[in-house]
Protein backbone atom coordinates (compact mmCIF):
# COMPACT_ATOMS: atom_id res chain seq x y z
CA UNK A 1 0.00 0.00 0.00
CA UNK A 2 1.51 3.41 -1.05
CA UNK A 3 0.68 6.84 0.93
CA UNK A 4 1.25 9.59 0.33
CA UNK A 5 3.47 10.27 3.98
CA UNK A 6 4.88 9.43 7.37
CA UNK A 7 4.35 12.60 9.58
CA UNK A 8 1.81 12.23 12.18
CA UNK A 9 -2.16 13.08 11.18
CA UNK A 10 -4.84 14.34 12.97
CA UNK A 11 -5.43 11.92 15.90
CA UNK A 12 -1.32 11.44 16.02
CA UNK A 13 -1.25 7.99 13.67
CA UNK A 14 0.63 8.44 10.28
CA UNK A 15 -1.12 8.92 6.92
CA UNK A 16 0.21 5.66 6.41
CA UNK A 17 -1.33 4.00 9.57
CA UNK A 18 -4.22 6.12 8.68
CA UNK A 19 -4.81 4.68 5.17
CA UNK A 20 -4.19 1.21 6.28
CA UNK A 21 -6.97 1.27 9.13
CA UNK A 22 -9.33 2.71 6.36
CA UNK A 23 -8.05 -0.46 3.81
CA UNK A 24 -8.77 -2.67 6.46
CA UNK A 25 -11.93 -2.00 7.14
CA UNK A 26 -13.19 -1.99 3.61
CA UNK A 27 -11.42 -5.61 3.57
CA UNK A 28 -13.79 -6.90 6.66
CA UNK A 29 -16.88 -5.53 5.56
CA UNK A 30 -16.46 -7.33 2.12
CA UNK A 31 -14.93 -10.71 3.97
CA UNK A 32 -18.73 -10.16 6.06
CA UNK A 33 -20.57 -9.43 2.70
CA UNK A 34 -18.69 -12.24 1.17
CA UNK A 35 -19.85 -14.47 4.27
CA UNK A 36 -23.25 -13.53 3.58
CA UNK A 37 -23.28 -14.01 -0.63
CA UNK A 38 -26.39 -15.59 -1.42
CA UNK A 39 -27.65 -15.12 2.74
CA UNK A 40 -29.26 -11.21 2.56
CA UNK A 41 -31.42 -11.91 5.68
CA UNK A 42 -34.37 -9.44 5.87
CA UNK A 43 -34.75 -6.76 3.22
CA UNK A 44 -36.61 -3.87 3.76
CA UNK A 45 -37.45 -1.38 1.23
CA UNK A 46 -36.77 2.46 2.46
CA UNK A 47 -38.44 4.22 -0.30
CA UNK A 48 -40.13 2.61 -3.66
CA UNK A 49 -37.50 0.42 -5.64
CA UNK A 50 -34.66 1.38 -2.86
CA UNK A 51 -33.51 -1.74 -0.78
CA UNK A 52 -31.56 -2.30 2.54
CA UNK A 53 -30.68 -5.60 3.60
CA UNK A 54 -29.75 -6.88 7.19
CA UNK A 55 -25.96 -7.44 5.81
CA UNK A 56 -25.90 -3.52 4.98
CA UNK A 57 -26.73 -3.18 8.72
CA UNK A 58 -24.28 -5.71 10.04
CA UNK A 59 -21.40 -4.43 7.97
CA UNK A 60 -22.65 -0.68 9.23
CA UNK A 61 -22.02 -1.87 12.73
CA UNK A 62 -18.48 -3.42 11.71
CA UNK A 63 -17.43 -0.44 10.20
CA UNK A 64 -19.15 2.29 12.67
CA UNK A 65 -17.86 0.02 16.18
CA UNK A 66 -14.31 0.00 15.05
CA UNK A 67 -14.15 3.56 13.94
CA UNK A 68 -15.25 4.27 16.93
CA UNK A 69 -13.53 2.30 18.81
CA UNK A 70 -10.00 3.34 16.86
CA UNK A 71 -11.01 6.89 16.47
CA UNK A 72 -13.57 8.03 19.14
CA UNK A 73 -13.50 11.87 18.16
CA UNK A 74 -14.31 11.46 14.57
CA UNK A 75 -17.25 12.36 12.86
CA UNK A 76 -19.29 9.48 11.22
CA UNK A 77 -21.81 10.07 8.35
CA UNK A 78 -23.40 7.01 6.58
CA UNK A 79 -25.91 5.43 4.68
CA UNK A 80 -28.45 3.64 6.87
CA UNK A 81 -27.85 5.27 9.99
CA UNK A 82 -26.76 9.01 9.07
CA UNK A 83 -25.08 11.37 11.05
CA UNK A 84 -22.65 14.21 10.11
CA UNK A 85 -19.99 15.72 8.49
CA UNK A 86 -17.68 17.67 11.08
CA UNK A 87 -16.57 21.08 9.51
CA UNK A 88 -13.12 21.27 10.45
CA UNK A 89 -11.31 17.94 11.72
CA UNK A 90 -11.98 14.32 10.62
CA UNK A 91 -15.22 12.72 9.32
CA UNK A 92 -15.63 9.59 7.49
CA UNK A 93 -18.16 8.85 5.24
CA UNK A 94 -19.61 5.11 4.63
CA UNK A 95 -21.63 2.90 2.45
CA UNK A 96 -21.66 -0.16 3.82
CA UNK A 97 -23.35 -2.20 0.65
CA UNK A 98 -22.93 -0.55 -2.22
CA UNK A 99 -25.09 -2.10 -4.94
CA UNK A 100 -27.61 -3.44 -2.37
CA UNK A 101 -29.82 -4.22 -5.07
CA UNK A 102 -27.36 -6.88 -6.54
CA UNK A 103 -26.10 -8.36 -3.44
CA UNK A 104 -29.92 -9.00 -2.12
CA UNK A 105 -29.93 -11.44 -5.71
CA UNK A 106 -26.54 -12.44 -5.33
CA UNK A 107 -24.96 -10.50 -8.55
CA UNK A 108 -21.73 -9.99 -7.53
CA UNK A 109 -21.43 -6.44 -8.62
CA UNK A 110 -21.35 -5.02 -5.23
CA UNK A 111 -18.78 -3.36 -2.97
CA UNK A 112 -18.17 -1.49 0.60
CA UNK A 113 -16.89 2.01 0.18
CA UNK A 114 -14.67 4.21 3.56
CA UNK A 115 -13.48 7.57 2.65
CA UNK A 116 -12.12 9.62 5.15
CA UNK A 117 -12.19 13.44 4.47
CA UNK A 118 -9.80 16.38 6.49
CA UNK A 119 -11.44 19.67 6.66
CA UNK A 120 -14.21 18.48 4.11
CA UNK A 121 -11.99 17.28 1.87
CA UNK A 122 -11.27 13.19 0.61
CA UNK A 123 -7.90 12.58 1.89
CA UNK A 124 -8.53 8.73 1.95
CA UNK A 125 -10.57 6.65 0.40
CA UNK A 126 -10.94 2.66 -0.20
CA UNK A 127 -13.82 0.39 -1.84
CA UNK A 128 -13.38 -3.41 -1.42
CA UNK A 129 -15.67 -5.29 -4.34
CA UNK A 130 -15.39 -8.98 -1.81
CA UNK A 131 -16.43 -11.05 -5.22
CA UNK A 132 -13.47 -9.92 -7.73
CA UNK A 133 -11.19 -10.32 -4.79
CA UNK A 134 -10.42 -6.14 -5.65
CA UNK A 135 -9.18 -2.90 -3.00
CA UNK A 136 -8.70 0.06 -4.93
CA UNK A 137 -7.37 2.54 -2.43
CA UNK A 138 -6.10 6.08 -2.83
CA UNK A 139 -4.78 8.81 -0.53
CA UNK A 140 -4.49 12.44 -1.41
CA UNK A 141 -1.06 13.28 -3.39
CA UNK A 142 -0.24 9.22 -2.97
CA UNK A 143 -1.57 7.63 -5.60
CA UNK A 144 -4.25 5.30 -6.03
CA UNK A 145 -3.76 1.59 -6.28
CA UNK A 146 -5.92 -1.89 -7.04
CA UNK A 147 -4.61 -4.84 -4.62
CA UNK A 148 -5.56 -8.35 -5.71
CA UNK A 149 -4.45 -11.39 -5.13
CA UNK A 150 -3.28 -11.58 -1.28
CA UNK A 151 -0.71 -9.45 -1.59
CA UNK A 152 -0.03 -8.10 -5.39
CA UNK A 153 -0.87 -4.44 -6.17
CA UNK A 154 -0.77 -2.39 -8.81
CA UNK A 155 -0.76 1.35 -9.68
CA UNK A 156 -4.50 2.90 -10.96
CA UNK A 157 -4.45 5.22 -14.97
CA UNK A 158 -7.73 6.36 -16.21
CA UNK A 159 -7.67 5.43 -20.16
CA UNK A 160 -6.52 7.32 -22.68
CA UNK A 161 -9.72 6.84 -24.75
CA UNK A 162 -9.34 10.64 -26.89
CA UNK A 163 -13.01 11.20 -27.58
CA UNK A 164 -16.44 9.41 -26.41
CA UNK A 165 -16.53 7.76 -29.81
CA UNK A 166 -14.27 5.63 -28.34
CA UNK A 167 -15.23 5.73 -24.77
CA UNK A 168 -17.13 3.06 -22.59
CA UNK A 169 -19.66 5.34 -20.33
CA UNK A 170 -20.73 3.80 -17.04
CA UNK A 171 -23.69 5.29 -15.63
CA UNK A 172 -26.93 3.95 -13.41
CA UNK A 173 -30.40 4.15 -15.19
CA UNK A 174 -32.52 2.59 -13.04
CA UNK A 175 -33.80 5.69 -10.68
CA UNK A 176 -35.25 8.99 -11.37
CA UNK A 177 -32.74 11.28 -11.96
CA UNK A 178 -30.39 9.98 -15.00
CA UNK A 179 -32.49 11.24 -16.82
CA UNK A 180 -34.47 14.05 -15.42
CA UNK A 181 -33.63 17.33 -15.63
CA UNK A 182 -30.96 17.99 -12.76
CA UNK A 183 -27.92 19.48 -13.95
CA UNK A 184 -27.54 17.51 -17.49
CA UNK A 185 -30.87 17.31 -18.32
CA UNK A 186 -31.25 15.97 -22.23
CA UNK A 187 -27.59 16.36 -22.54
CA UNK A 188 -26.99 12.78 -20.63
CA UNK A 189 -28.50 10.90 -23.61
CA UNK A 190 -26.75 12.87 -25.60
CA UNK A 191 -23.63 12.02 -23.85
CA UNK A 192 -24.69 8.37 -24.87
CA UNK A 193 -25.20 8.88 -28.63
CA UNK A 194 -21.95 10.12 -28.49
CA UNK A 195 -20.25 7.21 -26.60
CA UNK A 196 -18.84 3.91 -28.31
CA UNK A 197 -20.59 1.88 -25.36
CA UNK A 198 -22.64 2.02 -21.87
CA UNK A 199 -22.35 0.13 -19.05
CA UNK A 200 -24.76 0.34 -15.64
CA UNK A 201 -23.14 -1.80 -13.26
CA UNK A 202 -25.48 -0.88 -10.35
CA UNK A 203 -22.62 0.07 -7.83
CA UNK A 204 -21.26 3.55 -8.19
CA UNK A 205 -18.51 2.44 -5.85
CA UNK A 206 -17.74 -0.17 -8.75
CA UNK A 207 -18.13 2.24 -11.44
CA UNK A 208 -15.87 5.06 -10.34
CA UNK A 209 -12.90 2.47 -9.29
CA UNK A 210 -13.39 0.98 -12.95
CA UNK A 211 -13.00 4.56 -13.97
CA UNK A 212 -9.76 4.93 -12.31
CA UNK A 213 -8.06 1.29 -13.39
CA UNK A 214 -9.32 2.72 -16.83
CA UNK A 215 -11.76 -0.41 -17.50
CA UNK A 216 -14.32 2.45 -18.02
CA UNK A 217 -13.58 5.47 -19.64
CA UNK A 218 -16.11 7.73 -18.05
CA UNK A 219 -18.66 7.46 -14.84
CA UNK A 220 -21.51 10.02 -14.74
CA UNK A 221 -24.09 10.56 -12.25
CA UNK A 222 -26.86 12.90 -11.44
CA UNK A 223 -27.50 12.11 -7.75
CA UNK A 224 -25.27 13.12 -5.10
CA UNK A 225 -25.06 10.68 -1.90
CA UNK A 226 -21.47 11.67 -0.58
CA UNK A 227 -20.30 8.04 0.54
CA UNK A 228 -20.54 6.55 -3.31
CA UNK A 229 -19.00 9.59 -4.67
CA UNK A 230 -15.94 10.14 -2.62
CA UNK A 231 -14.12 7.29 -3.07
CA UNK A 232 -14.95 7.67 -7.16
CA UNK A 233 -13.17 11.70 -6.90
CA UNK A 234 -10.04 10.61 -4.64
CA UNK A 235 -9.32 7.57 -6.57
CA UNK A 236 -10.07 8.97 -10.27
CA UNK A 237 -8.27 12.17 -9.62
CA UNK A 238 -5.27 10.19 -8.25
CA UNK A 239 -5.38 7.77 -11.34
CA UNK A 240 -4.80 11.29 -13.75
CA UNK A 241 -8.66 11.88 -13.90
CA UNK A 242 -10.88 14.79 -13.26
CA UNK A 243 -13.95 14.27 -11.15
CA UNK A 244 -16.17 17.27 -10.96
CA UNK A 245 -19.60 18.13 -10.69
CA UNK A 246 -22.32 18.75 -13.77
CA UNK A 247 -20.84 22.14 -14.35
CA UNK A 248 -17.06 21.72 -14.13
CA UNK A 249 -16.55 22.42 -10.89
CA UNK A 250 -14.53 20.52 -8.45
CA UNK A 251 -16.57 17.67 -7.28
CA UNK A 252 -17.52 18.22 -3.68
CA UNK A 253 -19.91 16.71 -1.10
CA UNK A 254 -22.57 19.69 -2.35
CA UNK A 255 -22.27 18.42 -5.52
CA UNK A 256 -25.42 18.32 -7.94
CA UNK A 257 -23.98 15.21 -9.49
CA UNK A 258 -20.53 14.21 -10.89
CA UNK A 259 -18.80 13.24 -14.10
CA UNK A 260 -15.05 11.43 -13.86
CA UNK A 261 -13.08 10.92 -17.01
CA UNK A 262 -10.09 11.58 -18.62
CA UNK A 263 -9.41 14.81 -19.18
CA UNK A 264 -9.90 15.06 -22.88
CA UNK A 265 -13.18 13.17 -22.39
CA UNK A 266 -14.15 15.19 -19.08
CA UNK A 267 -13.56 18.38 -21.77
CA UNK A 268 -16.04 16.87 -24.26
CA UNK A 269 -18.44 15.57 -21.79
CA UNK A 270 -18.63 19.37 -20.83
CA UNK A 271 -18.99 20.57 -23.98
CA UNK A 272 -22.06 18.51 -24.72
CA UNK A 273 -23.90 19.30 -21.55
CA UNK A 274 -23.36 23.04 -22.16
CA UNK A 275 -24.73 22.76 -25.76
CA UNK A 276 -27.86 21.46 -24.16
CA UNK A 277 -28.92 23.71 -21.68
P1 LIG B 1 -26.69 1.67 -2.98
O1 LIG B 1 -26.58 0.32 -3.52
O2 LIG B 1 -25.76 1.95 -1.85
O3 LIG B 1 -28.13 2.02 -2.64
C1 LIG B 1 -27.10 1.92 -8.58
O4 LIG B 1 -28.31 1.63 -8.05
C2 LIG B 1 -26.23 2.81 -7.70
O5 LIG B 1 -26.93 4.00 -7.32
C3 LIG B 1 -25.78 2.17 -6.41
O6 LIG B 1 -24.48 2.62 -6.16
C4 LIG B 1 -26.76 2.68 -5.40
O7 LIG B 1 -26.25 2.72 -4.10
C5 LIG B 1 -27.00 4.09 -5.90
N1 LIG B 1 -28.27 4.65 -5.49
C6 LIG B 1 -28.43 5.83 -4.87
N2 LIG B 1 -29.73 6.07 -4.65
C7 LIG B 1 -30.42 5.02 -5.13
C8 LIG B 1 -31.82 4.66 -5.19
N3 LIG B 1 -32.77 5.45 -4.72
N4 LIG B 1 -32.16 3.47 -5.72
C9 LIG B 1 -31.21 2.64 -6.20
N5 LIG B 1 -29.89 2.94 -6.20
C10 LIG B 1 -29.49 4.10 -5.65
CA1 LIG C 1 -25.52 1.38 0.30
Amino acid sequence: MSTSGSSAGVGGETPRELHEFVCDLALRAGELQLSRYDRPGEIREKAPKDIVTEVDLLCEDLMVSRIQEHYPEDAILSEERGGEIAETGRTWLLDPVDGTANFARANPLFCACVSVLEDGEVVHAAVAAPRFGDLYHASRGGGAFRDFDGGRSEPLEVGDAESLEYAFVGADLSFTGVTGTTGGGGGIGRIFDAAWQLRALGSAGIRGAWVAAGYLDVSIGTRNTAWDYAPTALLVSEAGGLATDLSGEPWTLDSDGLISANPLLHAEILQILKKDS
